[in-house]
């Protein structure tokens, strides 16, 4: 099946500011699942709101634009109902990690088999700039006008610590190590999290004077390093990026299945 079979051609052209960095994201994980051969029929995206969610509108799979940081609630829904299809779930950072967030560690820590996808702009970019549970300390905001005080969430420890069975980090500056981590990260069997670093220039990029569209994607470049390289020991401020977990754990519904087994032969 070829890419332009996957989208949904009369929404486009789609409605994301010149730059942002979320279409990046949606063509890494068309390459991705077109790469597998995945067909419609057997995938499911579900999202939640802001401007990362409306991605699911643009594919052509099953999909399900839901409410505000509930997207894996619905996702785990249909999964356990349909444990043989494909679940993705995009979701912004505020959708996943403020509002979102206990779904999101308690998502981890079942491990379901099914792919988070956090595109982490650092904002609320919909609802036009508020600060977001990884906007960071010292960071401006339309909420923080004079400076935010809030420390960030870490998406990759975050996910690790609740016990994602796969956890990576890609930028949408790195587009096939993307598409490549997007990949591996359906194919693996339990809850995978990939967050995706993605620039939002209309707000976090303005509020944050970080230049042109194009200045916010070469510092995707050079503020990130492939994990465990030299140049990070050199410079720890750097941010990693590639597989941080992949690890074997029973996956939810394979569990669940049992339980049935169990109840239905009533011992
Ligand atoms: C229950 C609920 N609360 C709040 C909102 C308003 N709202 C819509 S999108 C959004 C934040 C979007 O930020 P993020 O999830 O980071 O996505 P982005 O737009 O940055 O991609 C908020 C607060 C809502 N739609 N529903
Ligand atoms: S407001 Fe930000 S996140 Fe939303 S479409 Fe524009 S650049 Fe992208
Ligand atoms: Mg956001």
């Amino acid at each position: 099946m070829a890419i332009k079979d996957y989208i949904r051609e009369k929404f486009f052209p789609h409605i994301w500011c010149p730059g942002c960095g979320h279409g990046i994201a949606l063509n890494g994980l068309l390459h991705a699942v077109e790469n597998m051969g995945l067909k419609k029929n057997d995938v499911v995206m579900v999202s939640g709101i802001g401007c990362s969610s409306r991605i699911a509108g643009y594919l052509d799979f099953h999909t399900l634009h839901t409410i505000h940081g509930r997207a894996l609630a619905f996702a785990i829904g249909v999964k356990m109902s349909r444990p043989e299809l494909t679940l993705l779930a995009p979701m912004g950072d505020g959708d996943a990690l403020s509002i979102g967030g206990n779904h999101f560690i308690h998502a981890c820590r079942r491990n379901i088999d099914m792919t988070a996808i956090v595109m982490n702009n650092k904002v609320y970019g919909m609802t036009g700039g508020q600060y977001s549970p990884l906007s960071g300390y010292g960071t401006m905001a339309t909420t923080a006008p004079y400076s935010n005080i809030d420390q960030q969430f870490d998406v990759v420890d975050m996910a690790t610590a609740a016990g994602a069975t796969f956890v990576a980090r890609t930028t949408a500056y790195h587009v096939q190590q993307m598409a490549d981590i997007l990949e591996e990260a359906i194919r693996h069997k339990g809850f995978s999290v990939v967050e995706v670093m993605t620039p939002c220039p209309t707000y976090f990029g303005r509020k944050n004077r970080e230049g042109s569209a194009v200045d916010m994607m070469e510092k995707l470049k050079t503020m990130t390093t492939p994990i465990g390289s030299k140049a990070k020991q050199e410079n720890p401020a750097l941010i990693e990026r590639g597989v941080f977990v992949k690890k074997e754990m029973p996956e939810y519904c394979a569990e669940y299945q049992k339980i049935i087994e169990r109840a239905t032969k009533g011992n």
